[in-house]
């Protein structure tokens, strides 16, 4: 008996160093991958953005036959729709940042790889995504068939302005009648570090992203923690279970 007490111990033990380390990769697994299709976004939180607050509810719309109150609302029931606005989301699991972007149908609408300002705790880092060798990604290329393209990430500002990020992957998606255009992408944190050594990566509150030539405000990040110590205490909670189920098994046994 006094074996096995040990034994037990000894797994619980082995148990209590591993779960937080595999916690810890899980946690910078990614469900997103950049690859040009969209569907790995669907699960998460998006908001609708524009370059000006426009209103989602119109009064007197004309609608072709008779004056209506217009009402623009997502397929969830929310305000706003591609049909006015952009829609956009943030992701951090851990070690990436990742971005995506999908253009309003709102005509003059287009796509912008320009300035594109990621804040960690309102300390900036800003980048650009362009086509391979850095030319512009905008609305007025009409060079550019529909198809996925494979395009760069660049730091915009710093001594390493206008190199491209290593680690940093994007996918722009170009439609026909180039509307709804589509990019997602991801950056690892470290390279906003290598831009602004101001910004902490191991240990941060807030990230948000912003572009002025694409929305009014900052949308802020959804995603895991980065700190481990939520990995450890989530482990903790389950050999403290494992625990209490081997007692009552031993009790089980003494009896
Ligand atoms: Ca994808």
């Amino acid at each position: 008996m006094t074996f096995n007490v040990l034994r037990k111990t000894i797994c619980l033990l082995i148990l209590f160093i591993i779960l937080p380390t595999n916690y810890a990769i899980a946690s910078a697994q990614t469900p997103i991958t950049i690859d040009g299709y969209y569907n790995d976004w669907s699960g998460l939180p998006y908001s609708w953005e524009y370059n000006h607050n426009n209103p989602y509810i119109i009064e007197h719309f004309w609608d072709g036959t008779q004056n209506i109150t217009k009402v623009y609302t997502d397929e969830n029931g929310n305000p706003y729709n591609l049909e006015i606005r952009h829609k956009m989301a943030l992701y951090f699991d851990g070690e990436y940042v990742y971005l995506h972007i999908q253009i309003s149908d709102k005509p003059g609408s287009g796509m912008n790889g320009e300035d594109y300002r990621f804040y960690v705790d309102d300390k900036m880092a800003a980048f650009r995504v362009t086509y391979a060798g850095g030319d512009h990604l905008n609305k007025h290329d009409k060079k550019t068939e529909p198809s996925i393209y494979f395009v760069e990430v660049r730091h915009r500002d710093g001594g390493i302005s206008n190199m491209v990020v290593e680690g940093a992957t994007a996918a722009f998606t170009k439609n026909p009648d180039d509307k709804n255009n589509e990019l997602e992408l991801k950056i690892p944190l470290s390279a906003f570090k290598l831009q602004n050594n101001e910004i902490s990566i191991g240990e941060f509150n807030l990230l948000e992203f912003y572009c002025p030539n694409l929305m009014y405000r900052r949308i802020a990040c959804s995603g895991v923690s980065t700190s481990p110590i939520i990995g450890i205490a989530f482990c903790l909670v389950i050999v403290g279970v494992v625990l209490y189920v081997n007692k009552r098994k031993l009790r089980g046994k003494e009896a």
